[in-house]
């Protein structure tokens, strides 16, 4: 059985979706535990296509094909994880900054965040401090995490950071920042708790930041 659980890793890596939901649905039924179709078929391909992007091998748009199957056998999950309890690896707020309308390396970092077991809160684009202030106050996230394209909107992360001091929560999430124009020193002068270059280091930041809470 635990060829089942290989070949949906294997499908995701390939992207092909229709085999994902097909393996997934046959795991499903042939009575493997959610948790363990999640762990070690989705998470780990995940895992690989990230590899993949870090050596080379991959691009943007692998990437974003694989995310697509792996959200389709996710859907599949959902109900199943939650009617387990199957805790996720952590909540996270996720938005492009106020005035800037660039979404796909955000959506791409939210793929790869739930593709690693995180609960995302997607906020969308054109996000500002008040709506990323929300979240934490309602939504009781681990993360918060902005995403900006455009220079002239590098500011508004502070001003979100800002914004999360003055609610006296700054304390209650972490922040991780990134996007083509955003550097690690740009994140340390802002208070920010770390700033990953893509989605796959994305996750690997996501999962130091939480386990330091
Ligand atoms: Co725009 N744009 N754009 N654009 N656009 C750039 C960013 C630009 C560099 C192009 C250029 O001039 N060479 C330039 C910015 C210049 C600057 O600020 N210095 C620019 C400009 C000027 C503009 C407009 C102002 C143009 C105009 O209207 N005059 C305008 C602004 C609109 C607005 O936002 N208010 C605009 C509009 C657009 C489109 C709508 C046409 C479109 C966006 C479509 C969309 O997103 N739905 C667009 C696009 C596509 C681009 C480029 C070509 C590609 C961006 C992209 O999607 N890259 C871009 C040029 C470029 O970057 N080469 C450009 C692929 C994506 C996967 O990468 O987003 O970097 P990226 O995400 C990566 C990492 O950065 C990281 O992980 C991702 C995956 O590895 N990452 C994170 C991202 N967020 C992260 C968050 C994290 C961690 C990692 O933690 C939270």
């Amino acid at each position: 059985m635990e060829n089942v659980l290989e070949v949906i890793r294997q499908s995701i890596i390939a992207g092909d979706m229709p085999l994902t939901q097909q393996k997934v649905q046959e795991a499903i039924e042939a009575g493997i535990g959610p948790s363990d179709i999640l762990q070690e078929g989705l998470v780990a391909a995940m895992a690989e296509v990230g590899r993949l992007f870090e050596e080379g091998e991959y691009f943007v748009p692998e990437m974003l094909i694989a995310a697509r199957a792996m959200k389709a056998g996710l859907a599949l999950l959902r109900p199943l994880l939650v009617k387990a309890d199957v805790k996720p690896a952590g909540k996270v707020a996720a938005g492009t900054v106020k005035g800037d309308l660039h979404d796909i390396g955000k959506n791409l970092v939210c793929m790869m965040l739930e593709g690693a077991g995180f609960e995302i809160v997607d906020l969308g684009v054109d996000v500002g401090p008040e709506k990323f202030l929300d979240a934490v106050m309602n939504q009781s996230v681990d993360i918060v995490a902005m995403s900006a394209l455009l220079t002239t909107t590098m500011p508004n992360m502070k001003l979100t950071v800002d914004a999360l001091k003055e609610a006296g929560v700054r304390d209650k999430v972490k922040v991780m920042i990134g996007g083509a124009p955003v550097t690690d020193a740009y994140a340390r002068e802002i208070g920010a708790d770390g700033y990953a270059p893509d989605a796959s280091r994305a996750v690997a930041l996501a999962r130091s930041l939480v386990a330091a809470v």
